[in-house]
């Protein structure tokens, strides 16, 4: 061996000793996490190498995340960081007996009463994400007030899902956890870990079924929705024997089926509520993006290298190539009526940009020109107007306000100068826009939809997502389903 070799093998033994003593007891000895989170590669690949060490040296506020600086040598910290980053020897498995093994009951079905536990109208409720300190809190969507706030799991992603009657809500954390709360009783009612790094979950109209799709293991993890007993595994291997991450799972109400996309093969997947059984489409390109029609009878997918195309779900294969750019976020698409047509808008994370193209020719209708490149779009049906953040450029502080029906930028809001803010989501009626000011210390800030003025300010930590119930629970075309 040479010396080199003989120098990393040292430091690797050094920071797996160092992890065992240090760190083991809240995050696994196997990394898989505990008390604390999983510290796989997979689980720290939003974290910058700068924000991981500072984590080591000084913690994380507000958790029981301990600061090491100090009380072991900065070098040791480093090749913790950098050991962190590496898989481990045992590669990590998730298999049926885990994924059974981790579920908790805290209410047995049918053990909570059948009525909202407080007096706010239950289908104008918000829930707002809080990825600071991983809270949700519970909005009343009348008097624009928390009446409530639950400890998460670590770093829920994606968009909670509601059952029909708005009662029940799940959602994943990147960790692979999924919860499912009563928000008419506000409480925790199950939680089953489904895998070791999840992307996110769909809850089937029906009200029986929750999927979740996962990056690792490679595996679709079928739960009931009643109490999230395991009903099965679907590993994720497509025609060519290769295995693949799963993108998104969704919910097609209309069609009484699952969708799911995947992130390594060039195949979607159709998992009707009926068979269960998955129906494969095979597809000339992999997708990594993806929005769907109202009807889901199109999904209008973009590859990383922005090629677009539209699938039709009902022929199994592609009927169109779509004119994108840059990187189009259609995941945050919208839709709305224009001229007795219906138009779907998709932000763009490489270009500030909108595009909006033509749902019955696939053609773009216009390209709208924005601050810079951003994450969300957002609309409602009683409004004139869709909004626009920039949230990955340096007008990340501004939204911008553009008219449905002329497509120009009519307005603007800066709910804080030089601090992010992103993420709309409006109330039922469609009067209040409530905008996330995503700080440590940020805010929920509610404008007039009509006036653009603000209206007040909810304080919370770092807020993410907000969710109507009404608008998920009726499929408002102008939010995410
Ligand atoms: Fe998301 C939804 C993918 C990074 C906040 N994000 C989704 C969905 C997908 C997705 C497929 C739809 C799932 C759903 O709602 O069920 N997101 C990705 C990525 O591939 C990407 C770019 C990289 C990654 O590591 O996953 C990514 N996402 C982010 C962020 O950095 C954001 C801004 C902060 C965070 O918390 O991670 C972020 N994603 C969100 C939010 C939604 C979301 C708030 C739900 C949007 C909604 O309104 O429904």
């Amino acid at each position: 061996m040479v010396a080199s070799a003989w120098a990393h093998a040292g430091t690797v033994s050094e920071a797996a000793t160092a992890y065992q003593q240090h760190c083991a007891a809240c995050h696994g000895a196997d990394r898989l996490g505990g008390m604390g989170p999983a510290l796989l590669p997979q689980s720290l690949e939003r974290l910058k190498p700068d924000a991981l060490r500072d984590v080591l040296r000084q913690g994380r506020p507000a958790t029981q995340m301990p600061g090491f600086a100090g009380q072991l040598p900065e070098t040791t910290l480093d090749q913790i960081a950098n050991w962190l980053r590496t898989a481990p020897a045992q590669a990590p498995h998730w298999e049926v007996a885990d994924i059974r093994a981790s579920r908790v009951v805290y209410h047995a079905p049918g053990s909570l009463p059948d009525r909202p536990a407080f007096q706010a109208d239950p289908s104008n409720l918000f829930l707002v994400v809080e990825s600071g300190t991983h809270h949700l809190s519970v909005l009343d969507g009348d008097r624009l007030a928390p009446i409530h706030r639950f400890q998460t799991r670590f770093a829920l992603h994606g968009g909670p899902k509601f059952s029909r009657d708005g009662r029940y809500v799940y959602v994943a954390s990147r960790d692979g956890w999924i919860s499912k709360y009563d928000l008419w009783n506000l409480t925790l009612v199950a939680e089953i870990r489904a895998g070791l790094n999840t992307r996110n979950v769909a809850v089937s109209d029906d009200g029986k079924w929750v999927l979740a799709g996962n990056t690792l293991p490679q595996t679709m993890v079928l739960l009931r929705a009643d109490d999230l007993s395991l009903e099965r595994v679907y590993p994720v291997t497509g025609a060519n024997g290769k295995a693949s991450r799963v993108s998104a799972v969704y919910d097609a109400a209309p069609r009484s089926s699952f969708i799911v996309a995947l992130r390594d093969i060039p195949e979607v997947w159709e998992i009707p509520y009926a068979t269960l059984e998955p129906r494969v489409i095979a597809l000339d390109d992999v997708l990594d993006d993806f929005f769907f029609d109202q009807p889901y009878r199109h999904i209008l997918g973009a590859s990383r290298n922005g090629a677009g195309q539209v699938i039709d779900l009902d022929a199994g294969r592609k009927v169109a190539d779509l004119a994108l750019s840059g990187m189009p976020h259609l995941g945050s698409g919208i839709t709305w009526r224009r001229d007795g047509r219906d138009v779907m808008a998709s932000p763009n994370l490489r270009q500030g940009v909108l595009t909006v193209i033509d749902m019955q020719t696939w053609q773009t209708v216009a390209t709208i020109a924005t601050n810079g490149p951003g994450f969300f779009l957002r609309s409602h049906e009683s409004t004139p107007y869709a909004w626009a953040d920039a949230m990955m450029s340096p007008r990340r502080d501004t939204l911008q306000v553009i008219d449905k029906q002329t497509l120009k930028v009519v307005g603007s809001v800066t709910p804080s100068p030089g601090r992010t803010a992103a993420h709309v989501e409006f109330t039922r009626d469609g009067r209040f826009a409530l905008v996330s000011l995503m700080e440590d210390d940020g805010a929920i800030v509610v404008y007039d939809a009509a006036t653009l003025r603000e209206i007040k300010r909810i304080p919370m930590d770092k807020p993410v997502g907000k969710y109507n119930v009404f608008n998920k629970t009726t499929r408002s075309s102008g939010t995410s389903h």
